[in-house]
């Protein structure tokens, strides 16, 4: 190859410290502070682009594709060694041919999904392949029909993301496969929906990089992260150059972006996304500017294979194999100092008053990763020796503000532990010893509010409401009665996680004018469960105040809090009524009362 040899001269040159450009006048090769380089392993036997790709042990597979001048599908696999700088041709071919597929690998077997079958007619199917076997298999077939798509493997589950249907729309679905039982489940969708994207995991999540919206003129610049332990996704420092039709690999905690296609032309770009900073930094470009190409990093290096070569599936396509060196980038020093945990509340030794039968323990405090440490992952929460719980973070992935809630149904000493765990593993306990009495309880209150409930229930949910209670009118009976105890009835639906509060509302400026404590959503069931919980002062009701139940949801709106109402007006008429709250304001239903009692000191 002609652009091989000038780039050879190129490399040492560039080594030595001088500003050059290239004796073809292509590529302009920038002087880093410590060299990053390209160079050259052997081409791909079979010129494809869009094609599916996946590594396991030294190689990388390259699956199916469009061919080099037209864009009929292949099914030919050809795979790559690392190692030894060969391919391996005689690899049974994929039982359909499909490109604009997706591809990882896991426990040894490669896992296919989707794709654009001939006349671009999106497929879903699922096809499994065993190289110990030389075989394929199929499982399967992903419940959205999709091409264009990503997928990856975290922890043993495949999540496909994104992609086009068969009218090219951008999708953002998010489905996950798990091989060990040969079913899919949904997940949380991406926030931004689009097709031929690209995707890179660090420390257990899937970066979701670029992709457009429908057509090249349709690029994004969108990166989006997304979280299976919390079902979750978190916006990220967008790409420099929205660019789709890209291939991505990580190395290190950094994310390189190559490739793509413009309407009438084809990227070159390489843009390297660092996860622990949340920035971007422009990289040396690649050779030879392609889309639909395929990247996999082996150690220090990243291998681009294939490509069109022009905008369009069906433009040339070529096999060149452009390996990236980023070993110049030594690899930051392992993280093995435990990150700090503080319990700010409760304090050591203190005393918690709680009813008759229970005391509810709010829990908060702080906690930090060491300098350049590998950040809190997770904060857990454990009453003396029974199991920990996670806590609920200050907001996603911020741990530097915790809360929690315990209840404690026996009277004495108990131990709260707080545990902190940091993306490399390292944990870090802190304890506190505090005596409980429930000595006071249901001696000294008076009952002011008693609704049974009926089958009926208001819903907290993401999306829907996340505040449900009882208003007071100014004409209530209520109004000038304290309250320091309160029963609800709660039922869960789905996995609903963190903490909820029981609460009253000032009825004039919304603020928290006393709260009951709280309830950890691990304590509910799918059937209703009472909850008291018991302040250590009271609140005297004015017009218009609230008592609340309140909870923040997962971000999955099937994660569910059901708070038992009664079906009809039970309690002082429309004086006192059922509220709602959703987005920044109440809604009124004064036809119902909230299923519960609460009570005040004498
Ligand atoms: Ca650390
Ligand atoms: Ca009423």
């Amino acid at each position: 190859m002609q652009s091989l040899v000038n780039f050879t001269i190129i490399t040492s040159i560039a080594l030595s410290g001088c500003l050059v450009f290239s004796l073809v006048g292509i590529h302009l090769f920038p002087i880093f502070a410590a060299p990053i380089v390209w160079s050259t392993g052997t081409d791909m036997p079979t010129p494809r682009s869009e094609a599916a790709y996946a590594s396991l042990g030294t190689k990388i597979y390259v699956i199916g594709g469009a061919g080099n001048t037209s864009p009929g599908n292949k099914n030919i696999v050809e795979a790559y060694d690392s190692s030894s700088n060969k391919w391996t041709t005689g690899i049974s071919s994929l039982p359909v041919a499909v490109n604009h597929a997706a591809a990882d690998s896991y426990n040894g077997k490669i896992y296919v999904v989707g794709g654009y079958l001939d006349d671009r007619v999106p497929t879903n199917r699922l096809f499994i392949y065993d190289p110990s076997q030389n075989k394929w298999s199929e499982g399967a077939s992903m419940p959205t029909t999709r091409a264009a798509l990503t997928a990856k493997f975290i922890n043993g589950i495949l999540y496909a993301v994104g992609g086009a249907n068969l009218d090219f729309k951008k999708l953002s679905t998010n489905e996950a496969y798990n091989p060990s039982t040969n079913t899919w489940s949904s997940k949380a969708p991406m926030p931004t929906a689009r097709n031929h994207l690209s995707s890179a995991v660090v420390d257990g999540k899937l970066y979701a990089i670029g992709g457009r919206t429908s057509g090249p003129s349709g690029n994004l610049n969108a990166n989006e992260a997304y979280n299976p332990s919390t079902n979750t996704w978190s916006s990220k420092a967008p790409m420099p150059t929205a660019r789709g039709g890209i291939a991505s690999a990580a190395i290190n905690g950094n994310i390189y972006t190559f490739g793509g296609e413009a309407p009438t032309f084809v990227f070159d770009k390489n843009e390297r996304y660092d996860t622990s900073t949340n920035t971007w930094s422009s990289e040396a470009s690649l050779l030879t500017a392609r889309h639909g190409l395929t990247a996999v990093a082996f150690d220090s290096k990243i291998y681009v294979i294939g490509g069109g070569l022009q905008a369009g599936t069906s433009k040339p396509a070529t096999g060149v194999n452009e390996v990236f060196q980023t070993g110049s980038q030594s690899p930051p020093p392992a993280d093995t100092t435990p990150p700090q945990i503080s319990i700010i509340s409760p304090s050591n030794g203190s005393t918690i008053t709680g009813s008759s039968s229970s005391a509810a323990i709010d829990i908060s405090g702080t906690s930090s990763d060491n300098d350049g440490g590998s950040q809190v992952k997770l904060v857990e929460l454990q009453l003396d020796a029974n199991g920990f719980s996670a806590a609920t973070p200050n907001s996603s992935e911020d741990w530097s503000k915790w809360t929690g809630s315990k209840t404690v149904t026996t009277a004495g000493s108990h131990t709260i532990t707080a545990r902190a765990t940091d993306n490399a593993g390292n944990t870090k306990s802190s304890m506190v010893k505090i005596n409980v009495d429930l000595s006071q309880g249901g001696t000294t209150t008076t009952k002011i509010y008693s609704v049974p409930g009926t089958s009926s229930y208001s819903t907290l949910t993401t999306g829907d409401s996340d505040r449900v209670g009882e208003v007071l009118t100014s004409s209530s009976s209520l109004v000038g009665k304290s309250i320091s105890e309160i029963t609800v009835i709660l039922k869960k639906s789905g996995s609903p996680s963190g903490t909820i509060s029981v609460v009253v509302r000032d009825g004039q400026d919304d603020s928290t004018a006393i709260k009951f404590g709280g309830i950890d959503t691990s304590e509910l069931a799918t059937s209703d469960k009472s909850f008291t919980l018991r302040a250590t002062s009271s609140h005297t009701f004015k017009s218009s105040d609230k008592v609340l139940v309140e909870w923040s949801g997962t971000g999955s709106s099937t994660d569910q809090i059901l708070v038992k109402r009664n079906g009809v007006d039970a309690f002082d008429g429309t004086n006192t009524y059922l509220v709602g709250h959703k987005g920044t304001s109440y809604t009124n239903s004064n036809s119902r009362d909230l299923a519960g009692d609460w009570s005040g000191p004498n």
